[in-house]
């Protein structure tokens, strides 16, 4: 036996799950996946040829062409293994740095996907003037700032340098291959004409006689393994296109860790899937998958998909989107501790991917966010606390529950309704009987501020007396079999169903016309309908009961012909832009909507939230749910949450109230679970539970206004709402794997969330030498500069929340039914003094609703304390006038109105209490400046284990009047 060919037995040995996990067999493993198992055999054969593996892609020099500006260059690729295809190379530098590299086939049989970048990209980035590309003998090249991309021609290799060290490099390792279209019949690979069997030790004279004897198979094995159809389970995929498959290696010679490429249930800092003694064996999947009750810690697909990561040393870090909308299988390996290799291969489509150069993670959100956007502004009550059950099963147990609520004064946002709602599953048409009054049931939660979120699923029922149905077979818009004629057909919720293809621009208005509130048509009662009504788009991987892997055949085709494969990632994404854009246009002038989605692509982050899908109710996956959150974050995707309390499953009291504490601390709070659990809203917990959970999400509500500012910022620079320990100390090597504990927004609130049963105590780690306080007791810890852990308490009914030295966190501390009651309510300020006795924090504030904060409609406010001769001057400035031109994508407010609509309708609101932690003694006065002696206790700090900690001395000042919009100082003379 050929020694490569046995290489490939036995990677086929160990790429056998990690465990035997319920329903896994549903979900391809690498090695049946005939693509993924080529990519991964091309990268075995590379590590046994070791050093004599040679890429056989080349640049055709004579064919580089520079445009006049000389910005861009193009160049045809040749393959030495297929002399007579072409492919294409485009480098393209943007004004802001990141380098775009696409790699085609040209003027081939067919024509490759290459439309994923146009769903993800927000518009067609700005290019470079300043680039000079410049040919030598080996290499083109070209210079911008510290950075330096390199073409090398032959082998192929595309290199980013950042002060003469290499960032990112493409086709390092030789792994490149773009399988070409070919016609069925002729057979390419003479399997007869292999190499003779190696002797012992003979190694590499045989890869060099293989090579020599039959150079394709050397490379590309030796079989015409899965090229034209394919089997899995019972079903069969006729790939009417044969392999195009696409293999890429994209290393990072000087980065040792690695975050991103959203969704898998893992650690942020990616363990790895190849190379010695990997953590997985299988390589991290991105095929959008509804996977039932899916393991806490694998690398297998989930719901969404973003192809982003980001690859960080204590030196810089540097980013990578692929926008590549197909099934892709992703290895990372360690060449040393100090560099990181990956392996991407994709089923379809074109190499497309943009390099982002940092240096910092802050910078990377920046570049990132101007290729793929800012999330929106969501509506402010959004923030609030979501209340769903699969299912509220009338319009009477909404109001009971409702009335629970209110009876108990636990503040709730929003209540949810789950696919029951609906007659026989057929979205937007209530199930009369049990959902007789919807409009008045929706005005009666809206009448306490609330709102109601309803599912639209993207499955339609096949009959004809459903409208939506109907109307969408009528228009064409639907996705077409693998013949490419009639209607797909499968099974799910609504029985025998048909999905719409969002790829199909006649869909579009029609579909947004079907949430319009004064739709509502005749002889058939769809009121979905009023404006209190938000939208949950659930199973848009699509989830197909009956299909492969839970999922649409990947040779349906869609709008413009293309197959499902080489779409199924962006899939969900369509779906959910399409509902929001829907939910936003129905009423004019637009209000914001929410739109929760289950499957999501690079883009997301423009059309609403996520969630982590179908969790359990068990450790694992609570502590799980965090990392999740954070790599969403990393890629964009701040708004996420995981389903608190466990979809599945029956949540203890303690685990119900830890996971209460762990969901007030993700962007997007719901608590759900599924139609066979025991009801366990929080009003039925026995006490002292009840009075824990009151208490949290009290807690969530004072901290709204942290929330919302932190929101704001993400909406203008992209860098995420929970912030992991390498973007806010990014030259911290010991903070690199820290993802239990996270930062929100700027605000200096470090969380870390309790995650384990029993626990009373745990450690955090501070990783610089400033003073942090407990948010509740004042207990104050000294970090040190090369880090340190602390021990705190965390009995079950306390969470560790700390506030950074130097923050001031402005809170709303009067509990409410629900958020919008709260829009006059006054302010706290937490000031935390840092160690140098100075503190400074932001709050923003707008209508919450509507885009008119576009228009210059809002309140941003910075507050300052510095600390001068036994002076604390406490003062706040307008932020608006002085930063209001900031935004990564140019969309900026050329100035702005501080007596603007939004600001009068807030202009009594002021702070109501300010607590100052850290005077280093008792304060002598404490005044607004230019009044009088204002009303203050102060309780002086208790010293404890040296450099300062113990707890925190305590100056409190009682309603000093001052107003929120205003400018003003307090003096606090010690
Ligand atoms: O619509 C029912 C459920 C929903 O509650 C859940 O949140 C989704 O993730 N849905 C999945 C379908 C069935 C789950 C077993």
């Amino acid at each position: 036996m050929l020694p490569w060919t046995l290489l490939g037995v036995l990677s086929l040995l160990i790429t056998v799950p990690d465990a035997l996990a319920v329903k896994s067999h549903d979900f391809k493993t690498c090695s049946q996946a005939g693509f993924c198992r080529r990519g991964r055999a091309i990268s075995a054969r590379a590590a046994e040829a070791k050093s004599a593996w040679k890429s056989p892609y080349s640049l055709d020099v004579p064919s580089i062409a520079i445009t006049p500006n000389k910005a861009v260059f193009k160049a045809g690729v040749k393959s030495s293994l297929y002399p007579d295809i072409k492919f294409g190379l485009e480098l393209r530098v943007h004004e802001d740095g990141v380098v775009r590299v696409r790699m085609d086939e040209v003027d081939g049989l067919r024509k490759r996907y290459d439309e994923a970048a146009s769903w993800a990209l927000i518009s067609e980035p700005q290019i470079s003037q300043e680039i000079t590309w410049t040919a030598g003998k080996k290499d083109i090249r070209a210079k911008y700032g510290n950075n330096e991309v390199v073409v090398a021609f032959q082998p192929l290799k595309i290199s980013l340098l950042r002060g003469g060290k290499e960032q990112v490099v493409l086709n390092g390792r030789g792994l490149l291959h773009m399988e070409h279209f070919r016609t069925k019949q002729v057979a390419e690979t003479k399997t007869e004409e292999a190499a003779p069997e190696a002797e012992e030790g003979a190694e590499q004279v045989v890869m060099d006689v293989a090579k020599e004897v039959n150079p394709r198979a050397w490379f590309e094995g030796d079989t015409e393994d899965d090229w034209w159809d394919e089997r899995f389970s019972t079903w069969t995929d006729t790939k009417p296109k044969g392999p195009e498959s696409l293999s890429i290696d994209i290393s990072f010679p000087n980065h040792g860790t690695i975050y991103g490429i959203p969704q898998h249930a893992t650690r942020l800092a990616l363990p790895t899937t190849a190379g010695d003694s990997p953590t997985f064996t299988e390589p991290y999947r991105l095929y959008n998958a509804d996977v039932f009750e899916y393991l806490a810690s694998s690398p297998m697909s989930l719901y969404g998909s973003i192809p982003v990561l980001h690859a960080h040393s204590a030196d810089s870090t540097v980013g990578i989107f692929h926008a590549v909308g197909s099934e892709t299988w992703i290895d990372v390996s360690h060449a040393s501790d100090k560099s990181t290799q990956t392996h991407w291969i994709s089923e379809s489509g074109i190499l497309d991917v943009f390099l982002m150069p940092g240096p910092t993670p802050a910078d990377i959100f920046a570049q990132y966010a101007r290729l793929t956007g800012t999330p929106v502004l969501p509506p402010h009550w959004s923030l609030g606390y979501h209340q769903c059950r699969w299912n509220y099963i009338s319009s009477e147990d909404v109001r009971t529950v409702q009335k629970r609520f209110d009876e108990e004064d636990m503040p709730v946002d929003v209540f949810w309704l789950d696919i029951e709602y609906a007659n026989e599953h057929k979205y937007f048409m209530w199930d009369e009987k049990n959902f007789p009054d919807p409009v008045e049931m929706t005005n009666d939660v809206a009448a306490n501020g609330r709102k109601m979120v309803v599912i639209v699923d993207p499955h339609l029922k096949r009959t004809d007396s459903y409208p939506a149905f109907k109307e969408a077979s009528d228009r064409k818009v639907l996705v077409k079999p693998a013949s490419g004629d009639g209607e797909y057909e499968g099974w799910c919720w609504s029985g025998s169903s048909s999905w719409i293809d969002f790829f199909n621009p006649n869909s579009w208005d029609w579909w947004k016309s079907l949430f319009k509130t004064t739709a509502l048509k005749s002889g058939w009662s769809w009121t979905l309908s009023t404006t209190d009504i938000h939208i949950w788009n659930d199973m848009n991987e699509p989830s197909v009961f009956n299909g492969p892997e839970i999922s649409m055949p990947r040779d349906n085709v869609h709008h413009g012909g293309w197959e499902h494969r080489d779409i199924h990632n962006i899939n969900g994404m369509l779906f959910s832009n399409l509902t929001s854009q829907a939910v936003r246009e129905r009423t004019d002038p637009p209000t914001r909507p929410f739109v929760l989605t289950r499957s999501f692509f690079a883009g997301s982050q423009r059309f609403g939230a996520m969630w982590t899908g179908d969790n359990l109710g068990t450790w694992e996956h609570m502590a799980v749910g965090i990392q999740m959150v954070l790599a969403n974050g990393i890629a964009g995707l701040s708004f996420a949450g995981s389903d608190v309390g466990g979809f599945f499953g029956n949540p203890e009291p303690e685990m119900l109230v830890r996971w209460y504490q762990v969901g007030i601390f993700n962007p997007f709070l719901r608590a759900h679970a599924h139609i066979d659990t025991k009801r366990r809203e929080p009003f039925l917990q026995e006490e002292p539970y009840k009075g824990m959970i009151k208490d949290i999400l009290r807690l969530r509500y004072t901290m709204l206004p942290v929330w919302y500012t932190a929101f704001r910022e993400t909406s203008v620079t992209g860098v995420p709402v929970l912030r992991p320990h390498y973007v806010v100390f990014p030259k911290d090597p010991k903070g690199f794997a820290v993802d239990d504990q996270y930062f929100i927004g700027s605000s200096g609130i470090l969380v870390k969330p309790i995650t384990t049963k029993g626990a009373t105590e745990t450690t955090v780690y501070l990783a610089e030498d400033e003073v942090y306080y407990d948010y509740f007791s004042h207990h104050v810890y000294r970090g040190a500069s090369k880090g340190k852990d602390i021990t705190v308490h965390a009995e079950l009914h306390e969470i560790p929340v700390f506030v950074r030295g130097g923050s001031i966190v402005p809170t709303r501390e009067r509990p409410r039914r629900s958020s919008p009651l709260m829009k006059l309510d006054p302010f706290t300020l937490r000031v935390a003094l840092g160690k140098t006795g100075s503190a400074r924090g932001e709050l923003y504030l707008d209508d919450g609703v509507s885009y008119s904060h576009e228009k210059g409609q809002f309140v941003w406010r910075e507050f300052s304390a510095e600390t001068a001769k036994k002076v604390v001057r406490l003062t706040t400035k307008n932020l608006g006038l002085e930063r209001v031109g900031e935004a990564v994508d140019g969309v900026a407010l050329a100035s702005y109105n501080p007596g603007n609509e939004f600001a009068k309708t807030i202009g009594e609101v002021r702070v109501e209490k300010v607590v100052v932690l850290g005077l280093a003694s008792k304060p002598t006065s404490v005044k607004v400046e230019g009044g009088n002696e204002l009303v203050w206790e102060y309780t002086p700090g208790v010293a404890a284990g040296g450099k300062g900690e113990g707890v925190a001395s305590v100056l409190t000042i009682k309603d000093p009047k001052v107003l929120i919009v205003k400018d003003w100082a307090i003096v606090i003379q010690l």
